[in-house]
C-alpha cells in the first residue's frame, strides 16, 4: 500500500520539491491551494495529472489555513499517514503590512490542521511536520543556533512563527502526537518566490545584462544570512517524519554570507564585476563601465532587522544522517542560469513589440 501524504502550500517553493520528492518515492500525494483569480500553479503544473486519470497520485484540493471547515473536510476524506504543513504568509517584510493576517495563517493555520487531527481521531495515524524557521532565532543569542537556543523573533512572522513551534510542540506532550518542527534557514532555488532577496537579485541581474532593467534596488546589503538549497531541504523533511520518536531539528549550511556577497556572486557569473561605492542608504554598485547597477532603497528597509543568521546542524548530521549537497556556489550558479534563461524569453518578448514587464519589489 502506498503511503498518503497531504502537503499544506504546495504550490510553494518548497511544496513543489517536496511533491516531487514523495511522488518519486511512491507516495499518494494530497496538495491543499489556495482559490485565485489566476493559475498559482506554476511550480507543480509538471506534476498534474487529469482528473480522469486513472491511478492519479498527484491530487489537489482547494482549501486555506483560515478556514477550519475545509483543513477537517480535507483531512477526513484524505486520511493522510503524514501532513507537512508549508502554507503561510511567508515574507517577512510583508508581515510587517499584514500582521492580523499573518497571525491568522501562520500561527492558528497550524493550530487548526493540529486540531483536524485530533477531532478526526487521527492522533496515532498521522504525523505531523511544522515548517518553522531560524526567523525565531530574530535577535541572536548564540552563535551558531542550535535546537536549544534561546528564540527572540523581530517581525509579526516570527512571532506568528513561534506560536506555531510551540503549539506543535504542546500538542506533542499533550497528546502523543508525533509532531515535530524543522527549525530550517534561509533556502533558495530558481522557483524562490521573486520578492525574496536572492531570487530578486539574480532575476534583476539578468535583465540588467540583457538591458531589460537598469537598476536593482536592495534594502540590508549587510544581513548576513545561512543559505541552503531548497532540493536538499525537503528531503530533511521526510526524514524527520521517518524516525521513531517526533524530534525538532536545526536545518542549515554552517556558512553564511551576507546579501552584497550574494550581488558579488550572481553578478560573476554572468561576468560582472561589482564595484561598491558609500556607505548605509547612499551605497551603489558599479560595473566596469561605470555604470550604476544596484543602489540602496531605504524602502527595503525593515521596520526590525534579522542582522545575522549562522545555524548548526549538527544534531541532524548525527540522527537524521542529513548533509547538504548543494552548496553556495552552485545554488547561485543554478539561479543565475535559470533567470537568464527567463530574461532571454522576456528579451524575445519585447524584440517582438511585447511589453516585458519589470518589477522591483
Ligand atoms: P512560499 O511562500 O514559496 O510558499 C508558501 C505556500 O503557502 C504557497 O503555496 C502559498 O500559496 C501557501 N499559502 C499562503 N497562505 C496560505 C493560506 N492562507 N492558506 C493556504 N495556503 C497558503 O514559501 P516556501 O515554500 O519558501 O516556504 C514553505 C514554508 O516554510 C513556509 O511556511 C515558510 O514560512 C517556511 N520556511 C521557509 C524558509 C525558506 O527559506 N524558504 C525557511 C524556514 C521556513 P500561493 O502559492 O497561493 O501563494
Ligand atoms: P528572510 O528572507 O527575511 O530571511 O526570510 P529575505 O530574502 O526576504 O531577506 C533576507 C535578508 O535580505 C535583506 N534584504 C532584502 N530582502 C528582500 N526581500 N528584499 C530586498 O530588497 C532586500 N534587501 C536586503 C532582508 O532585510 C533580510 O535581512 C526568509 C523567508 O523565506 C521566511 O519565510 C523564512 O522563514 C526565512 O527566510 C528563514
Amino acid at each position: 500500500m502506498s503511503k498518503v501524504a497531504l502537503i499544506t502550500g504546495v504550490t510553494g517553493q518548497d511544496g513543489s520539491y517536496l511533491a516531487e520528492f514523495l511522488l518519486n518515492k511512491g507516495y499518494i500525494v494530497h496538495g491543499i491551494k489556495r482559490r485565485s483569480s489566476l493559475f498559482n500553479t506554476n511550480r507543480i503544473d509538471h506534476l498534474y495529472q487529469d482528473p480522469h486519470d486513472q491511478d492519479r497520485r498527484f491530487i489537489l484540493h482547494y482549501g486555506d489555513m483560515t478556514d477550519s471547515s475545509a483543513l477537517i473536510r480535507i483531512i477526513q476524506h484524505t486520511q493522510p499517514d503524514e501532513i507537512y504543513n508549508l502554507a503561510a504568509q511567508s515574507h517577512v517584510a510583508v508581515s510587517f503590512q499584514e500582521p492580523e493576517y499573518t497571525a491568522n495563517s501562520d500561527a492558528l493555520g497550524p493550530l487548526r490542521v493540529l486540531e483536524a487531527i485530533r477531532i478526526l481521531g487521527l492522533e496515532k495515524k498521522t504525523r505531523f511536520y511544522q515548517a518553522s524557521t531560524s526567523e525565531l532565532y530574530g535577535l541572536v543569542q548564540e552563535i551558531p543556533q542550535k535546537e536549544t537556543t534561546p528564540f527572540y523573533p523581530r517581525s509579526p512572522y516570527a512571532v506568528a512563527k513561534m506560536y506555531a513551534y510551540w503549539i506543535t510542540v504542546n500538542y506533542r506532550e499533550a497528546y502523543g502526537m508525533y509532531a515535530c518542527n524543522g527549525i530550517l534557514f534561509n533556502h533558495e532555488s530558481p522557483v524562490r518566490g521573486e520578492t525574496f532577496v536572492t531570487r530578486k537579485i539574480t532575476r534583476a541581474l539578468a535583465r540588467i545584462k540583457l538591458g531589460l532593467q537598469t537598476c536593482l534596488y536592495l534594502g540590508n546589503l549587510d544581513a548576513l544570512r545561512d543559505w541552503g538549497h531548497a532540493k536538499d531541504y525537503v528531503e530533511m523533511q521526510w526524514l524527520m517524519l521517518q524516525q521513531e520518536q517526533a524530534e525538532d531539528f536545526v536545518i542549515a549550511t554552517g556558512v553564511q554570507y551576507s546579501v552584497r556577497e550574494f550581488v558579488n556572486a550572481a553578478a560573476a557569473e554572468i561576468g560582472i564585476t561589482v564595484r561598491w561605492e558609500g556607505e548605509g542608504a547612499a551605497e551603489k554598485g558599479y560595473d566596469s563601465s561605470g555604470k550604476c547597477i544596484v543602489a540602496v532603497d531605504p524602502l527595503y528597509y525593515r521596520p526590525a532587522e534579522v542582522e545575522t543568521l549562522l545555524g548548526d546542524a549538527s544534531k541532524a548530521k548525527e540522527k537524521l544522517g542529513w548533509q547538504p549537497k548543494i552548496g553556495f556556489k552552485e545554488l547561485v550558479a543554478e539561479m543565475m542560469r535559470e533567470d537568464l534563461r527567463s530574461a532571454e524569453r522576456d528579451e524575445l518578448v519585447k524584440k517582438h513589440g511585447y511589453h516585458a514587464f519589470d518589477f522591483h519589489e
